[in-house]
């Protein structure tokens, strides 16, 4: 079967105003979107998952950031899975490279929080990557694959289907120096040969591998032609109109 496209807005810490959120938000409802052929999902900051799920519309649904590997208790700060799903909010983003450096997330506290934002039927953007120091090693594979592999350990095969895979090279994050289509081709062949070998053939052709790093709407046609790249997560350019030509870029 097919792979549906699929498109992440990773707001980060933006906008600064609850009503710059609704602006944003109303762009996408006035926006062409096909929810049959792509899946759309936002992630803003926490404080505004719930109003924003009154405002939007157009079949675009949302995610959180981040959540902890514990539901409740004495843990100052986080966000728990069941209250997100308690508030109907169906996608988390985990193990971003953000999380990872700055805030010290190790890939097995990741496949922890996975395991646990699965438990609680969370669907998960798991997000893996490499620096430009262990690219130009040549360790790019080795690295994906390290990241994976503490989640494939704590993983059933059903549970793939909940998953989305984000690669995002640490080194284009932000940066504006986007991965070459053929880049992003092969690594992202490499990381659906790896789930082959790691989980089963069918679960490396069903899991949608998503590319981001600098997405744009002028680099995302053409990195939406390979073959093994299903999607996209945006960070800075989801802030921006062009955020729907994204969305679009396979049409
Ligand atoms: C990578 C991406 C979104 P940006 O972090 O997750 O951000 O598109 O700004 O590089």
């Amino acid at each position: 079967m097919a792979r549906q496209f699929f498109v992440g807005g990773n707001f980060k810490l933006n906008p600064s105003t609850k009503e710059q959120s609704f602006a944003l938000a109303e762009g996408l409802n006035n926006a062409q979107l096909d929810p049959a052929t792509e899946e759309v999902v936002i992630a803003p900051p926490s404080l505004y998952l719930l109003p924003l799920k009154e405002k939007l519309g157009n079949g675009v649904q949302l995610a959180a950031q981040n959540a902890y590997f514990k539901v409740s208790g004495a843990f100052t700060g986080e966000i728990s899975p069941t209250q997100l799903v308690d508030a109907g909010i169906p996608y988390v983003i985990l193990g971003h490279s953000e999380r990872r450096t700055l805030f010290h997330e190790t890939s097995e506290i990741v496949a922890q929080k996975t395991r646990v934002a699965l438990d609680t039927s969370l669907k998960v953007i798991l997000c893996i990557g490499e620096t430009l120091e262990q690219r130009e090693a040549g360790k790019t594979a080795e690295v994906n694959e390290a990241q994976l592999k503490a989640a494939v350990a704590v993983l059933k095969e059903e549970d793939w289907s909940k998953i989305v895979v984000a690669y995002e090279p640490v080194w284009a994050i932000g940066t504006g120096k986007v991965a070459t289509s053929a880049q992003a081709q092969e690594t992202h062949a490499e990381i659906r040969s790896y789930l082959s070998k790691a989980v089963s053939p069918a679960v490396a052709a069903a899991t949608r591998i998503i590319y981001g790093g600098s997405v744009t709407s002028a680099n995302s046609k053409e990195l939406s032609t390979q073959p093994d790249v299903d999607g996209f997560l945006v960070g800075g350019a989801s802030l921006k109109p062009e955020f729907v030509n994204i969305i679009n870029a396979k049409k």
